[in-house]
C-alpha cells in the first residue's frame, strides 16, 4: 500500500463530489496543492485531499473512494471501525485489520484524538488487564503494542506526506526509564494532524536531550508523555529544568500520561496538563488555530457515523 500516492484531477473530483473543472480551478487558485506531470496533467496527493477536507476547506466528499486500503474488502465485518474490532485485531495479531481500522477511522474524519482516546486507549487497557489477571502472556502484550505502533506509523506517514507544512514546531518524548511508546507517538500524530511540525525524541530520553532538542529546533511546544516514573525525585528535578528551559525559549511545556497522578502533578511545573488526547487537541488548536483557506463549491455535509 503506497500511502503517499497521487491521484488525477478526475479521481479527486469523484472523491470530492465536484466537477473536474472545479478541481482544476482549486489547483490553479492554490487552494489545492498539486504537481504537474511532463504531459501537463495535475497530480494531487491523497494526503492533501484528506487534510484539506478534514479542515473543512474542501468538501467532505466520499473517502471510501480513496485508494488507501486495498487488501481487505469493506464487507469484512472485522474491518469496521469499532473499539471491539480493534481490540480483537490486536489480540489476534491481525495487522491488516489494525491498519485498516485506524486508516478507515481517519478517512471517516474521526479526529485523531478521538481514535486515540476511544479506540486505542481502551483496547490497550483491556490487553493490560488481561496480562495483569494472568489470561494473556506478556509476549502478546508486547506484540499488540508493536502492531499498534506500526499502524500508527502508517497513519503518521500518511499525514506527514502532505505537500505543505508551515506550522510551528513541537518536540517531545518520554523521559528517562519510561519505555511506553504508544502515548508518545499519539501526541506526535495528534499534533501533526493539527498542522504542527513534530519532532519525536522517543522513549527513555534524558532531559539533556530534550534541552538539546529545544536549542536546535526552537519549538513553540514541548511535550512529555509520562506513563511510568521510576524515580520521582529525579523526575521532579528534570521537570524543573525542562520547564525553565521551555520558558526561556518562548515555548510551552505540555504534560500528560497515566504516570502523572494528582499527587505528583502538585509538585510539577507545566503550562498545560491533559488527561486525554482530546484535551491536548483542544489546547493545541487554541495555540495554533487551523488555517482557513478560501472555500468554493462546497456540497452539503456528510457526517461520519461512529
Ligand atoms: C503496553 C504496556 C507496556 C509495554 C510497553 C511497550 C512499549 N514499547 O510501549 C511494556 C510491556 C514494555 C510495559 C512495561 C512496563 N509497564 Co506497562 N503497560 C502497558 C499497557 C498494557 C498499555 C499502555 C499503553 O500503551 N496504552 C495506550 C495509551 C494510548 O493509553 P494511555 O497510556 O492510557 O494514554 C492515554 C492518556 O493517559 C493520555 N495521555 C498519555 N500521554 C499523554 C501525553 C499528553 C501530553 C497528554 C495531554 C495526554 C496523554 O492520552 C492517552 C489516550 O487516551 C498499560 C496498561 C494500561 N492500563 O494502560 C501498562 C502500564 C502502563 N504499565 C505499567 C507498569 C507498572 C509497567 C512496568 C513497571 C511493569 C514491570 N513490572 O516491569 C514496566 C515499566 C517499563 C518502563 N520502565 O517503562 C502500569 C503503570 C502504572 C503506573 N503508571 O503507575 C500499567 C498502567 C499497568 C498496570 N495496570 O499496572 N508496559
Amino acid at each position: 500500500m503506497d500511502i503517499a500516492q497521487y491521484v488525477s484531477s478526475q479521481a479527486a473530483a469523484e472523491i470530492l463530489g465536484v466537477s473536474v473543472s472545479t478541481v482544476k480551478r482549486w489547483v490553479d487558485d492554490n487552494i489545492l496543492p498539486a504537481s504537474k506531470t511532463p504531459g501537463g496533467h495535475r497530480k494531487i496527493l491523497v494526503a492533501d485531499i484528506i487534510r484539506l477536507s478534514r479542515l473543512g476547506v474542501l468538501p467532505e466528499g466520499d473517502f471510501s473512494k480513496l485508494p488507501l486500503v486495498a487488501d481487505q474488502p469493506d464487507s469484512d465485518p472485522a474491518f469496521h471501525i469499532s473499539p471491539e474490532n480493534f481490540y480483537q485485531a490486536l489480540r489476534n495479531q491481525i495487522s491488516l485489520s489494525c491498519n485498516n481500522i485506524l486508516l478507515s477511522a481517519f478517512k471517516s474524519k474521526i479526529p485523531v484524538e478521538k481514535i486515540a482516546d476511544e479506540i486505542i486507549q481502551p483496547s490497550m487497557a483491556r490487553i493490560g488487564e488481561e496480562w495483569m489477571n494472568g489470561t494473556l502472556p506478556i509476549f502478546f502484550e508486547h506484540c499488540s503494542t508493536q502492531l499498534c505502533l506500526s499502524s500508527l506509523l502508517e497513519l503518521r506517514s500518511l499525514i506527514n506526506s502532505r505537500a505543505n507544512n508551515q506550522g510551528p514546531v513541537a518536540i517531545g518524548g518520554c523521559t528517562s526509564n519510561d519505555y511506553h511508546q504508544l502515548s508518545n507517538i499519539l501526541v506526535d500524530v495528534v499534533l501533526l494532524d493539527l498542522g504542527w511540525r513534530t519532532v519525536n525524541i522517543g522513549g527513555n530520553t534524558p532531559v539533556e536531550s530534550f534541552i538539546h532538542g529545544i536549542d536546535h529546533y526552537k519549538p513553540k511546544l514541548v511535550w512529555m508523555a509520562v506513563t511510568q516514573i521510576s524515580d520521582v525525585d529525579a523526575f521532579i528535578k528534570d521537570n524543573v529544568l525542562l520547564f525553565e528551559k521551555a520558558c526561556n525559549s518562548d515555548a510551552v511545556l505540555v504534560l500528560g500520561g497515566q504516570g502523572l497522578n494528582s499527587d505528583i502533578r502538585k509538585k510539577l511545573k507545566f503550562h498545560f496538563y491533559g488527561d486525554t488526547m482530546s484535551h491536548l487537541g483542544d489546547y493545541a488548536r487554541g495555540l495554533f488555530p487551523p488555517v482557513s483557506l478560501p472555500q468554493r463549491g462546497r456540497p452539503p455535509s456528510i457526517k461520519p457515523s461512529f
